[in-house]
């Protein structure tokens, strides 16, 4: 037990949760003790030398002493290396064959013929389109852009084999080597970034246990993923392995022209599972759309999904539901969601409501959607542990629980008391799990939000989830909860996709989860968590934001005005003008935070949130475009500003400001008092949307961003649609730097179902002294055009 421990032990002794976490504590322990393979002794080993080499269509296998390695590149371009005969599948990550889910409609890439293994100078190598990858006769890896210069360097990995005792797991390390000018993002969610500084990353889905600031780690989400960004070019690494592990970072140094840089470091260190990664490298445009060709398109939320979520944990009853929702009408604020938290449920049992609170749920969510409202619930993992409650009986009659190595249902601790988990990484679970979605759908709820999937077990110590021996399907092949930790979220995000789907197969599912891994894209998005409310977590947010989207997660955002305490007025609205531009634009405190809404915080509080409010509304058909973008190439709405230009390495350690799609860069403010702010510009001429004021990058300006706005600048040149006074689509142009064009795409599409969208390109150039913007091959667009910039 360490400090930490002791103190979670102390606040919660005496009371009856605290008694039964202390218990459940020493259960897990006890359980871990009996059926953990015992550590027995371990044999270090290495590859050793190479013996032989085969080539196979896509790569090829070299052999060596005491390990082999496959190396096969894909059509595509994305390059997989398992060791020791790990295969790509079966993975977690890769979306599942002929599933839904864009791409190449899931399954694993072919290989691509053309490239080969072949003997190299000092031992093998695989040409391909996008990248060389040389394999030297110790087994060290490297990954070479098609002109020669070095992407990342493999070290020959380490084995620590757990010989003579039954599933004892292989640890091994990996180091690699990146150039000295990289730096490295993503990793999941983590409050630290967006770019990740020298340190140790765990990868191990947790629950902080109330708010989160920066310096907290790990997080809900943590993925094996890393983008790498450096003068050589961009790439993707992505481990497939779902074990406990950690990530080590090193930032490189150079040697001023000395010839004697210091590479940057990279050590993984895993706690058992495959060997196995996959390279995906090109422009961070092109990097994204192959990570999510291979592990699922982001799903389209609905258009609804787009506008302003307001909730709290706690509202009580539907009178107060009703109240949020006339208090927004009356000062004539859009919303469109609201969301339901666990105090709805009747004894916090999952699928089920209180009905003295809420007697007519059904009846609130037509009123509210008659009204354009749309009603979204959370919906918790575990299941009360109580004979007679439906979900519960028929969850043990299905076998649904997860158990321990002698068979019997692990109970641990949630909201509801004594509580079971379903496994998610069995499919007949799955399917069972899904159908009790129908219970919301009939009380009216138009989506879902899964909470306390890390999975969450309260405990008085040690770590507050299942037993590390439960044992688990994993999809038939049996195993622990070391190995299926960290796919449970996603694997319930899976269960309640796909049982959404087949319940209401006419409306795209709207489902964002806690807790999720590589490949959770395909079902839904995420938010921040628990983020504590002050400016550190405001920052925060926005790493988080960002990070996801590069590991290929693009629909989330934060508790707007953090999820604990009271925020100042000041920092209310800072926030509130961030989360405007962020793709889930939701306010969400704990039962026992101040209040949210925009008009508890003063009149001027109340105008300048409105104008946020309004700035999102008109935005939103821009925020559509870029959802069906999202989908159709992997793209994050929110992007870092070395986007597109990843040469520029100030711009790399630039975490306060973001491109909004190709046309916007917004620059939120994030320190208290602040009336100007300082932004850097990636190259080009960028407008300022309040003023009309251009500035030229690369290179950093000093921007107004009085209180009543966060600075905004619209790139010259960009086409993007609006809403105009009427609602409908408008086109806002910006006029394109002398004698350049510019251009933008709009898709219009399906609301809420599947009809395939529409999509426009818009073409914008100087006629004389004039701007016009023409549909892509001629023609005038179906759009009004407002043409802004260089003086209009
Ligand atoms: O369901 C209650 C909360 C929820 O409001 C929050 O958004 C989640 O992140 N939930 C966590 C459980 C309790 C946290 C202290």
């Amino acid at each position: 037990m360490d400090a930490r421990d002791l103190l979670r032990s102390v606040r919660m002794a005496g009371s009856a949760t605290g008694l039964r976490t202390t218990r459940a504590a020493w259960r897990t322990r006890r359980l871990d003790a009996r059926d953990l393979p015992r550590p027995g002794p371990e044999r270090a080993r290495v590859p050793g030398a190479a013996v032989d080499a085969q080539p196979l269509p896509g790569g090829g296998v070299v052999a060596f002493g005491r390990s082999r390695l496959l190396v096969r590149v894909s059509v595509g371009g994305a390059v997989f290396c398992g060791w020791d005969g790990a295969e790509p599948e079966p993975s977690y990550a890769l979306a599942p064959a002929g599933s839904p889910h864009g791409g190449a409609g899931g399954g694993l890439p072919a290989p691509d013929v053309r490239a080969l293994l072949e003997p190299d100078k000092d031992g093998w190598r695989v040409v391909s389109e996008r990248m060389t990858v040389l394999v030297s006769r110790h087994g060290a890896v490297e990954f070479r852009t098609p002109g020669g210069l070095l992407l990342r360097r493999e070290l020959p990995p380490r084995w620590w084999d757990a010989s003579g005792h039954e599933g004892g797991a292989s640890r091994w390390v990996q180091r690699s080597q990146t150039p000295a000018d990289a730096r490295v993002y993503g990793l999941g969610g983590r409050a630290a970034g967006p770019r990740l500084a020298d340190g140790t990353y765990r990868l191990w889905n947790t629950d902080p246990g109330g708010a989160f600031a920066p310096g907290d780690d790990p997080l809900y989400i943590t993925m094996p993923v890393q983008l790498v960004v450096a003068d050589a070019g961009c790439h993707l690494l992505f481990h497939d392995n779902t074990w406990d592990g950690q990530v080590t970072l090193r930032d490189g140094e150079e040697g001023e022209g000395s010839g004697h840089d210091r590479p940057g470091g990279c050590e993984l260190r895993m706690e058992g599972g495959p060997l196995r990664y996959w390279v995906i490298a090109g422009t961070p445009a092109r990097v994204l759309s192959g990570w999510t060709a291979l592990t699922g398109r982001p799903a389209l939320p609905p258009r609804w999904a787009l506008g302003h979520h307001h909730s709290r944990w706690g509202f009580g009853n539907e009178q107060e539901v009703r109240r949020i929702a006339a208090g927004y009408r009356e000062r004539d604020l859009p919303l469109s969601v609201i969301h339901l938290d666990i105090d709805h449920y009747d004894g916090h049992r999952v699928f089920t409501v209180d009905r003295e609170a809420y007697p007519d749920l059904p009846r609130l969510a037509r009123e509210l959607e008659d009204r354009g409202i749309r009603l979204v619930s959370i919906v918790d993992p575990a299941v009360k542990a109580e004979p007679g409650l439906a979900e519960y009986d028929s969850g043990l009659a299905a076998g649904a629980f997860v158990r321990d190595a002698r068979g019997r249902e692990v109970e641990g601790v949630v909201w509801p008391g004594p509580a079971v988990f379903p496994d998610f990484t069995d499919p007949k679970v799955r399917h069972w799990w899904g159908g009790l979605y129908a219970e919301r759908l009939g009380q009216g709820f138009a989506g879902v939000w899964h909470d306390m999937n890390e999975p969450v077990s309260f405990a008085a110590f040690g770590d507050p989830t299942l037993p590390r021996s439960a044992r688990h399907h994993l999809e038939g092949r049996g195993g622990d909860h070391r190995e299926a930790h960290n796919v449970y979220g996603l694997a319930m995000a899976r269960a309640a996709y796909e049982g959404l789907r087949e319940l209401r197969p006419e409306q795209r599912p709207f489902l964002f989860s806690r807790s999720g891994w590589a490949g959770m894209q395909r079902y839904g998005g995420t938010w921040s968590g628990d983020v504590a409310t002050g400016w550190q977590g405001l920052r925060a947010s926005l790493a988080l934001v960002l990070g996801l989207g590069l590991c290929g997660v693009p629909y989330s955002g934060p508790d707007v005005g953090g999820f604990t305490g009271s925020p100042s007025p000041e920092l209310y609205l800072r926030w509130f003008q961030l989360g405007a531009y962020l793709p889930l634009f939701r306010t969400h405190s704990a039962h026992d935070a101040g209040r949210r809404e925009p008009w508890e915080f003063g009149p001027r509080v109340l105008e300048h949130a409105r104008a946020a409010l309004a700035e999102r509304t008109r935005l939103l058909p821009y925020f559509e475009t870029l959802a069906h973008i999202a989908r159709g190439t992997g793209a994050p709405y929110v992007r870092p500003l070395w986007w597109t230009s990843p040469a520029d390495r100030a711009l790399r350690e630039c975490g306060d400001a973001f491109l909004l799609g190709d046309a916007l860069l917004v620059a939120p403010v994030m320190e208290p008092g602040s009336a100007k702010r300082a932004v850097r510009l990636p190259r080009g001429l960028w407008y300022d949307t309040a003023t009309g004021e251009a500035h030229r990058g690369p290179g950093q300006v000093l921007l107004d961003a009085p209180l009543d706005r966060i600075p905004v600048l619209a790139r010259a040149g960009a086409v993007l649609p609006v809403a105009g006074p009427d609602g409908g689509i408008e086109l806002e142009a910006w006029a394109p730097r002398a004698g350049r064009t510019g251009g933008g795409v709009v898709f219009t599409g399906d609301p809420e179902g599947w009809e395939p969208p529409r999509m426009t390109r818009f073409v914008s150039r100087w006629a004389g002294d004039r701007v016009v913007v023409e549909a892509d091959g001629g023609g005038e667009p179906d759009y009004a055009v407002r043409v802004r910039g260089a003086g209009g």
